[in-house]
């Protein structure tokens, strides 16, 4: 019961809430900054290794009023942007959900809770590159899991962020994309 509750208030926060306020704020927080439109450009097609060295490059920094203000940079352009205010968790997954549209055959840009601890919830993706599913969480997990739920599991099997294992994980999936296959003549 507890799990169900969970996911409907997650669902409400991501859909209802977050969809108006994230662009909202960003765009409040945004308006002095001038987006680098060429380093994305650069960087896009860069291999995973490489894009993660760049990615690294930027410090993170949580959103406004303690996180309360969450919100996630209107474009990539803006990643590597001078004076950028905030970047943390919805940014660096983000960045790996586009550049997996250019890299890779499916990408799931995913929100996790602990129950009913709100503060808990943290943004990822998952990529799928040929058969082999990969965890982006800051950085590309290099472990090579078979499904979509075998990768999001690591998150109650490790401690990935700061406030440790996820012991009643709440799943949402934010974004998915997938590679459109080509017909056969
Ligand atoms: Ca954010």
């Amino acid at each position: 019961m507890k799990r169900v509750i969970a996911k409907i208030l997650l669902w409400a926060y991501i859909r209802l809430i977050r969809s108006w306020t994230s662009p909202l704020v960003a765009t409040i927080m945004l308006w002095r900054v001038k987006p680098n439109k060429g380093v994305w450009d650069e960087y896009k097609y860069l291999h995973a290794s490489e894009f993660e060295k760049r990615l690294r490059l930027v410090k993170y920094s949580g959103d406004p009023m303690g996180g309360l203000a969450d919100y996630t940079i209107r474009g990539p352009e803006y990643f590597w942007a001078d004076g950028i205010p905030n970047i943390d968790c919805d940014d660096f997954a983000y960045m790996w959900f586009l550049w997996a549209k250019k890299n890779c055959d499916e990408a799931w840009l995913v929100v996790i809770m602990d129950g009913l601890k709100v503060e808990s919830s943290h943004y990822f993706t998952v990529v799928k590159m040929r058969d082999n599913y990969h965890l982006c969480n800051y950085n590309m997990d290099r472990t090579e899991f078979r499904s979509l739920d075998d990768a999001i599991s690591l998150f109650s099997q490790r401690s990935l962020v700061s406030r440790g294992i996820y012991k009643e994980p709440v799943i949402l999936v934010d974004k998915h994309w997938k590679q459109k296959k080509e017909k056969e003549v």
